[in-house]
């Protein structure tokens, strides 16, 4: 019998933030379980009214778009819930848990899918890349707002 080697597991962490839609729907304990079901680790979170400087920053890619300043607005609007969410493979696996950009196209069962309707309004964002949650990350957690921690049942989760 050969040797059992270990797999090494890509561990990566996301930005995910519940957009103001959620806390104000009061559906933030259920799309927080959305990840928590799943088996990720919720390593940093806050609950944070953005100011616009902040919202600006971290939408600049789309600052030419004709929807930045009511993106802007939205996301200013009232507190939004800013998390840092840590797994295997965890920022394409945490887009396919929140689905697509406009929630009409995306697949029930998706959290865009079941809990959203209008493009203006899908409730959550997830960096959509490694170098987006490089940059995001910091802009809204300091270093000592992340938790390093171990879960009990993470031999269960991976193998
Ligand atoms: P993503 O959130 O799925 O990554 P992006 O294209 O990065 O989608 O757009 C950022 C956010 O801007 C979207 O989540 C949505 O709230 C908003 N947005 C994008 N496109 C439109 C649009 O065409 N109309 C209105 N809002 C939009
Ligand atoms: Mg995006």
């Amino acid at each position: 019998m050969g040797q059992r080697v270990s797999v090494e597991i890509m561990m990566e962490e996301s930005f995910v933030m519940m957009k103001p839609d959620a806390p104000q729907r009061r559906l933030m304990g259920k799309i927080l379980s959305r990840f928590e079901e799943k088996g990720l680790q919720i390593i940093a979170m806050k609950l944070i009214q953005i100011d616009e400087g902040l919202a600006k920053e971290h939408y600049g890619e789309h600052k030419d778009k004709p929807f930045f300043n009511d993106l802007v607005s939205y996301i200013t609007s009232s507190p939004a819930l800013a998390m840092v969410i840590k797994g295997e493979d965890a920022i394409s696996l945490i887009r396919k848990i929140v689905g697509a950009t406009n929630p009409k196209e995306a697949d029930l069962g998706t959290i865009r899918g079941d809990f959203a309707i209008d493009m203006g309004r899908n409730i959550i964002h997830a960096s959509d890349a490694p170098e987006s949650a490089k940059r995001e990350i910091p802009l809204f957690f300091d270093k000592d707002e992340i938790c390093d921690y171990d879960l009990v049942d993470n031999s269960w989760i991976y193998e």
